[in-house]
């Protein structure tokens, strides 16, 4: 396919000054969803979607879209492209990747003057981490009609500002619906944010299918008291049970033979200080495995876990699981098309799933759809020094480029 190709130059710059918004120190870049940062990051990619030519809407959840109509009016759509709100102290690469990858692709198509039979749509999803807007991947999951859009727009930060009430803030609550359009499948580029790739040498993964996993928020609730007088005996301590919970998910989890995980990974206590018992405590519980009833069991493991430990302290307790989503596999003709397009690209690839989730997760239940990865340099992500070989994203991008133009030929 030597008419077309990846501007290098180009898909550089963009992304090294994409990545200055909201850029660490560390090297990181810290634009969660709906801040300033993420304003700022979605002002640049309806600039640089119009200076490509491409027809820019915002539907009612902030998702931007980038459409490119093909040579047949009726043909359905070839949606591809990722998220580009970060986590706390992220990573340059997650989700940036998959969205200015996309920018590039059907960039390039133009440049080259290559129509393809099918329109071309490229895509920014909102809220796809979920760290300040529980659950994550919502803009995904309101197009793909998962939640709906009243839900979403109730969610609520840690200071009680609302998802909706946010949007607006920043102007992109969009007027067009948040429904999918007639679609002929979905690509996603992304950063494979684990260690396999590397560790075969491998610079492009065929993503099979994503894990299923479950989000619970749980509250520990027992009785602030002076930590000096009051006897052991005498305690009802918030935070004890929570430490007796994440051993047990650690113990659940490190059971041999399963790919299952749990993390325990957001923890506020109240009220926090040195010399007060803890009263109350709510934390967060994320679980993990390619089997969905490796995933039930371990939920059921956990609610059974979380009463007990509320028992022996003599607490009350609050439990809500906030999220699931089923590993499902991914369209056997998509993950095909992208094996032969990482194979005309002349690349080293295998075949793997995902443990981390994507919008392509929601998508791929409305859409044959599949993914590409590319690796993650000592599998780091969700970290300021997430980092990936710039050659690979690269060839991320040209394997992209190929499966968008195999699926838009008729
Ligand atoms: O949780 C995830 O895997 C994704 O980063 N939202
Ligand atoms: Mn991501
Ligand atoms: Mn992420
Ligand atoms: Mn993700």
């Amino acid at each position: 396919m030597a008419d077309v190709t990846i501007d290098e130059q180009r898909f550089r710059q963009r992304f090294d000054e994409f990545n200055e918004i909201g850029a660490t120190d560390a090297g990181g870049v810290d634009r969660p969803t709906l801040s300033d940062e993420n304003k700022a990051a979605r002002d640049t990619l309806v600039e640089w979607f119009r200076e490509a030519e491409l027809d820019v809407r915002i539907d009612e959840m902030g998702n931007i879209f980038g459409r490119r109509e093909g040579r047949d009016p009726d043909a359905s759509t070839v949606l591809f492209g990722s998220h580009v709100d970060s986590q706390y102290n992220g990573g340059r690469y997650d989700g940036v990747v998959g969205v200015l990858g996309a920018l590039e692709a059907i960039e390039a198509l133009t440049d080259a003057g290559i129509e393809t039979d099918r329109p071309l749509e490229i895509v920014a999803w909102s809220n796809e981490e979920g760290v300040r807007f529980q659950p994550d991947m919502l803009g995904s999951g309101v197009y793909t009609g998962v939640f709906d859009l009243e839900y979403a727009y109730r969610r609520e930060d840690k200071d009680g500002k609302r998802f909706g009430d946010e949007l607006e803030r920043i102007g992109y609550k969009g007027e067009d619906p948040c429904e999918p359009g007639d679609l002929h499948c979905y690509f996603e580029l992304h950063v494979e944010q684990g260690p396999f790739l590397e560790q075969a040498d491998l610079s492009v993964g065929v993503v099979e299918g994503v894990f299923g996993f479950s989000w619970m928020n749980v509250a520990f609730e027992g009785q602030a008291n002076h930590a000096g007088p009051t006897p052991m005996t005498m305690r009802r301590d918030a935070f004890v049970a929570t430490a007796d919970v994440t051993k047990a998910v650690r113990e659940i989890t490190a059971t041999e033979g399963t790919d299952l995980v749990g993390t325990v990974g957001s923890v506020d206590v109240w009220p926090n200080s040195i010399n007060v018992i803890p009263e109350r405590v709510e934390f967060t519980i994320d679980c993990r495995s390619y089997d969905n009833a490796v995933v039930d069991a371990a939920v059921e493991r956990v609610q059974d876990e979380i009463a007990w430990a509320a028992e022996r302290e003599g607490l009350e307790y609050e439990f809500e699981e906030i999220m699931r989503v089923d590993a499902d596999p991914f369209d056997d003709e998509c993950i095909e098309t992208v094996a032969e397009a990482a194979d005309e690209a002349g690349c080293e690839y295998t075949r793997l799933v995902s443990g981390a989730g994507h919008d392509a997760n929601y998508l791929n239940k409305i859409a044959p759809t599949s993914m590409i990865f590319v690796p993650s340099v000592d599998g780091i992500s969700h970290r300021e020094s997430e980092y990936t070989e710039w050659e690979d994203v690269v060839t991320g991008a040209e394997v992209l480029l190929r499966a968008v133009r195999k699926q838009a030929t008729a």
